[in-house]
């Protein structure tokens, strides 16, 4: 008898009528058969195998270079469970929209069946998931980002708790491509798109879209999260996770080399981009990285920003729809040199410099978890490591101080589901559009959000020792425009302050908005910041957060009376706070 994965694989290829069918063993030599092809066939270019062995380029569609937000959809029967902030389609009638994009789709390709674990072998944490596709550089892509091929076929036996995902390249035409989710049955299909974010399904779609709906049903939590070690100089290591907006320097921040080394404080990488975190036996909120490889952007990543992943990136790494010097190696605005003469620019024409960019602005590395200099010892701890401190953040030029405190859990979840990030002009520093990204889960939150709060609300008292929740902004502007803060290793001196007031060594002032630290509990020695700078770094202005609050107010109105009351409570809470202050 057929196991369940082999019936759908049948359903499937009858389906798509594809030539061939290849189950992936995640094998080298198999890797290196894919390779070949790729090569072949114009998939891969391949770059300079002395300095960057093994490392290839693939150069998407010009129309496919991004996640395309609008085509992707949440599928539940009732429309209000996937709530006012995704967009919705009833199951019965996305199935009778996109399958026939995958009739006949995979006519003349190759049927890649791509068995795959997110989190580590061991875990009880883990799941399992079987993407099949069409495009040998997902099948490549997959091999690095989770635990793929045997392995996982092994763990999953004849059991059916799989998450199924079907991919098709179908035609690449952004009118005929959907990427759409069942939660209700833990299926995805996605069509017309070869980019990571569409493409990858165990990335966005399973990790964070599917898996939020599952954590709610089994009591986890499944977060757009990175997860660092800060080591002391004793040599004990505390773990945080946050959450940051696309373009807030997230990848850097997980991977930072730390500008306090020398007083015995280092950063250890667990993971760049997805959380899974458990309430233990003990207690304890204990987070997994389902993911094994970094998928992150190239522009702006150089020695400075990321000297961690400039290593790690010079081997066994592919790089997608970046630029390529006349030496067959991968370049990027932002990368430490100015532009060499001779660049192919990212859709493989010769760059002739001026507006346009050579690489593209969404240009990508992936590359495998375990090549980061940084990567903690512990990353693929089965039990997952304990979390003493979420963080949540965003870039605002005028508002939100470097860094405060949350007052207890649920004024935490609160200062999460407020937050935003602002586009800037940059030369200016005046302030843009803001967008309100709640836990940096608007487009990953794969159920109505309003439920999302109340989860989170609920995590917390099952916690014995609730992690403290803190807000950060590295991004704010004096009125010369310019960032107060220097940024990127030096961001170490406030998670050190995080780790200091975790572990009751230092006071904090006490303001409407939280716990903001007082100027002298912040370790600064070594950094040339003067005191005028460092109290408007730290201000907290009751005006602006007046305002701020009201357009907090603006924003949940779109959740009506599904906001759980908990949060509307908090809100009160910090009105009146401010009412006490402000000027009108
Ligand atoms: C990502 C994203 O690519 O959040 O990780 O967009
Ligand atoms: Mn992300």
């Amino acid at each position: 008898m057929s196991t369940p994965l082999e019936s759908w694989v049948e359903e499937s290829a009858k389906l798509t009528k594809p030539s061939k069918i290849v189950w992936c063993d995640g094998s080298e030599a198999e890797n290196e058969r894919l390779t070949e092809q790729m090569l072949d066939d114009g998939s891969y270019i391949e770059l300079n195998q002395e300095t960057y062995p093994r490392c290839y380029l693939h150069r998407s569609s010009p129309n496919d270079v991004a996640r395309t937000e609008s085509l992707t959809f949440i599928c539940t029967r009732k429309k209000i469970d996937a709530g006012p902030t995704n967009n919705w389609m009833a199951p019965a009638e996305a199935k009778e929209k996109v399958r026939p994009l995958f009739d006949g789709a995979m006519k003349g390709r190759t049927m890649y069946v791509v068995p795959y674990i997110l989190g580590p072998a061991a875990s009880p944490y883990s799941k399992i998931g079987v993407e099949i596709t069409d495009s040998p550089y997902v099948a490549a892509s997959m091999r690095i980002m989770s635990r793929m091929g045997r392995v996982a076929l092994d763990l999953l036996g004849r059991s059916d708790d799989f998450v199924p995902g079907l991919h098709s390249l179908g035609d690449l035409s952004p009118e005929r491509r959907f990427i759409v989710h069942f939660p209700e049955e833990k299926l995805i299909w996605s069509v017309g798109s070869g980019y990571g974010g569409n493409a990858l399904l165990g990335k966005k779609c399973f990790a964070l879209r599917i898996a939020s709906w599952m954590a709610r049903e089994q009591g986890w939590m499944a977060e757009h999260m990175l997860i660092l070690g800060l080591e002391d100089p004793s040599g004990k290591v505390t773990y945080m996770a946050a959450a940051f907006p696309s373009a807030c320097g997230k990848t850097n921040l997980a991977m930072m080399v730390s500008a306090l080394t020398s007083q015995g404080y280092r950063v250890w990488t667990i993971g760049d981009d997805i959380a899974w975190m458990h309430i233990a036996s003990d207690g304890t909120l204990r987070a997994i990285n389902p993911e094994a490889g970094f998928f992150g952007v190239a522009p702006g990543t150089n020695g400075k920003t990321n000297p961690n992943v400039m290593t790690a990136i010079h081997h066994d790494t592919i790089f997608t729809n970046t630029a390529m010097t006349d030496s067959r190696e991968p370049w990027w605005e932002g990368i430490d040199s100015t532009p060499p003469s001779g660049l192919t620019d990212w859709k493989g024409n010769q760059w002739s410099g001026g507006k346009t960019p050579a690489a593209h602005p969404n240009s990508r590395y992936t590359e495998p978890a375990s090549q980061s200099p940084s990567i903690s010892p512990y990353w693929e701890n089965p039990n997952g490591l304990p979390i003493s401190a979420l963080i949540f953040g965003g870039r605002r030029a005028r508002l939100a101080p470097l860094v405060y405190e949350s007052y207890k859990w649920q004024h935490g979840v609160f200062v999460g589901a407020t937050m935003a990030s602002e586009t800037t002009a940059a030369a200016t520093g005046t302030v843009g559009v803001t967008r309100r990204d709640p836990m940096a889960m608007l487009p990953f939150c794969g159920y109505n959000m309003s439920d999302y709060f109340r989860h989170w609300l609920e995590i917390g008292p099952k916690l014995k020792n609730p992690p403290r929740i803190f807000h950060v902004n590295w991004f704010r502007r004096g009125t010369d425009g310019q960032f107060l803060w220097p940024g990127y290793g030096e961001n170490v001196r406030v998670l050190k302050w995080m780790l200091d007031r975790i572990e009751g060594r230092v006071g904090a002032s006490e303001t409407p908005i939280g716990w903001v630290p007082t100027p002298s509990s912040l370790t600064l020695d070594g950094l040339s910041i003067s005191r005028d700078t460092l109290n408007e770094l730290l201000a907290v202005n009751p005006d602006d957060w007046a305002q701020e609050e009201q357009a907090v107010a603006r924003f949940f109105e779109k959740f009506g009376d599904r906001l759980p009351a908990a949060i509307r409570d908090e809100q009160k809470s910090l009105a009146s706070r401010l009412g006490a202050l402000t000027s009108r």
